[in-house]
């Protein structure tokens, strides 16, 4: 064996047991510049070919050769090795435990005042009630004058609303501009709907009132419409919302809108009717108002009031929710509190 080659074997186990001891790509990239690189060992002493005479030349050049190329595939066997043992090492000091369960996703439901505003309009739809959409601006004429609240009435100071920069355009303090709405709509054919939706009102938020809350009411107009019919409709509805076998009363009131007008109650579903804190000891939960519409307004939405008659009804989805699951507070509903809004509705 030539000289070269003895010198090249020598320097191969060498640097072959250097490169065992590299742990890290410095140390790996320090080893390749110390022998495999432009200056390196090996290099330097490959050079040392052109020296040989030409019969030795190819083949120590091949032996040669071989010898690079070992090492060189030692390099890239401990490289890959390293990289792999860092990757493990950072891996581990970031301390990511891939076998953990993952985060889960809350899911989200139905807000509670939706909930029982679909709960009051799938009980009417059955009794072959429409949903009619109406809008929540609306105008000073269609919420109040045309409702038989003329400019000036008493009963307008009960309901303050917000205003727009537009003159005469407010948003609605309940859902009755809607009537005006359908029944100009439908004239001069009976109407059955009902008009779920939000409803506004500027004043002292207190545990019983939001500016924000939403109302449902109904419409009946036909002709040979009567109080019986109210009733019946009445008593039907209440029945499917609060259980078989409620009492309803019905008091005199008082609306601008209907003639005559009734409050009413139902037997408390806390107490059944003995006594308690939510009905205040009187044994009857207030749950909606109602009459008959008013001629003036019936002639507002077109209809002629010796042919047709009506009657209509309103209620507050929160403040049923509220008698229904004993809740005491009305800001629940938009507090947006988690544990609230999974529990009712
Ligand atoms: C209520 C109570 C009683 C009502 C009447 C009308 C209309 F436009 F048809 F005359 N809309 N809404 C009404 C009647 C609403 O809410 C407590």
């Amino acid at each position: 064996m030539s000289d070269l080659l003895k010198q090249l074997e020598a320097m191969a186990v060498q640097a072959e047991a250097e490169l065992a001891t590299a742990t890290t790509s410095d140390s790996s990239e320090a080893w390749y510049r110390q022998y495999l690189g432009r200056t390196g060992e090996m290099t330097t002493a490959l050079r040392g070919l052109g020296q040989l005479s030409r019969e030795e030349r190819p083949v120590v050049g091949k032996a040669a050769n071989q010898i690079k190329q070992r090492l060189e595939a030692a390099l890239q066997e401990r490289q890959d090795a390293i990289r792999q043992a860092e990757m493990e090492a950072a891996l581990s000091a970031e301390g990511v435990d891939v076998t953990l369960p993952g985060r889960s996703q809350n899911v989200g439901r139905i807000h509670p005042s939706n909930a029982t505003l679909r709960e009051i309009s799938q009980i009417f739809g059955q009794m072959g009630f429409q949903v009619y959409d109406a809008p929540e601006v609306e105008t000073d004429e269609t919420n109040f004058t045309l409702l038989n609240m003329p400019d000036g009435h008493p009963a307008r100071d009960m309901w303050d609303t917000f205003y727009t920069t537009t003159p005469g355009v407010i948003l609605r303090t309940h859902t009755s501009p809607g009537q005006i709405h359908a029944m100009r709509d439908y004239c001069p054919q009976p109407i059955r709907v009902i008009l779920p939706g939000k409803c506004y009102r500027h004043e002292d938020v207190t545990a019983r009132s939001e500016m924000m809350f939403h109302q449902v009411e109904g419409l009946v107009v036909g002709r040979n419409i009567t109080f019986s019919d109210l009733k019946g409709t009445l008593v039907n509805f209440v029945n499917q919302m609060f259980g078989e076998g409620r009492s309803l009363r019905f008091r005199k009131s008082y609306f601008p809108f209907t003639e005559p007008s009734v409050e009413v109650d139902v037997d408390c579903v806390l107490c059944g009717g003995s006594g308690c804190r939510v009905c205040k000891y009187t044994g009857w939960l207030e749950i909606l108002g109602a009459g008959m519409v008013n001629p003036v307004v019936l002639q507002n939405g077109g209809y002629d009031p010796s042919q047709f008659s009506g009657f209509a009804f309103g209620m507050g989805p929160e403040r049923i929710a509220m008698l229904k699951h004993g809740v005491d507070d009305i800001r629940y509903f938009f507090t947006n509190d988690v544990r609230f809004l999974e529990r009712v509705g």
